[in-house]
């Protein structure tokens, strides 16, 4: 059963680029109300805790250490589809190959550094939605 809601995350190169507004925008655009957000950094436990399932990959180490190299913002976002439709709105992982007009398209730099995160399953949504927020910072 799908759920409507989706996790992101701007991620520290979106921030450092200046790129937080105009993301932000185009998501509201896109139909996504925001349930929760919030502007913060992760700590390296919190990065290598999140991405776990990539410990084995050999972009491991790099991932943890741009996850944490400056602010990120965090939001829980809910419309119909919500992974799905989210997903397609910010394109493919490597920025190279994203679909015109998708945030990853307008301003990710490079697979690595790709300035926004999207769930990818229901299960993974309510996971790291609860990861970064607690039942009282849910609106
Ligand atoms: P995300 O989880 O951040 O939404 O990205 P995704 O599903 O599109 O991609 P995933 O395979 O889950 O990879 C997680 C993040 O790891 C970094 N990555 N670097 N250097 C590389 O080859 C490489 N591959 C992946 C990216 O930041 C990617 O978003
Ligand atoms: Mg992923």
């Amino acid at each position: 059963m799908a759920t409507n809601r989706t996790f992101t995350m701007l991620k520290p190169d979106a921030i450092e680029n200046g790129h937080m507004g105009k993301i932000i925008d185009m998501i509201i655009e896109a139909g996504f109300d925001i349930k929760a957000m919030k502007y913060t950094r992760l700590t390296e436990e919190q990065a290598k805790k999140f991405y776990e399932v990539h410990a084995e990959r050999p972009f491991y180490g790099e991932l943890v250490e741009y996850m944490t190299s400056g602010p990120i913002v965090a939001a829980i976002l809910e419309k119909d589809n919500a992974v799905a439709d989210f997903r397609t709105l910010i394109g493919a992982t490597n920025p190279a190959e994203a679909a015109e007009g998708t945030i990853r398209q307008k301003y990710a730099e490079s697979i690595g550094r790709n300035a926004v995160h999207g769930s990818d399953s229901d299960e993974n949504a309510e996971i790291e939605g609860n990861f970064h927020f607690s039942a009282n910072e849910i609106f």
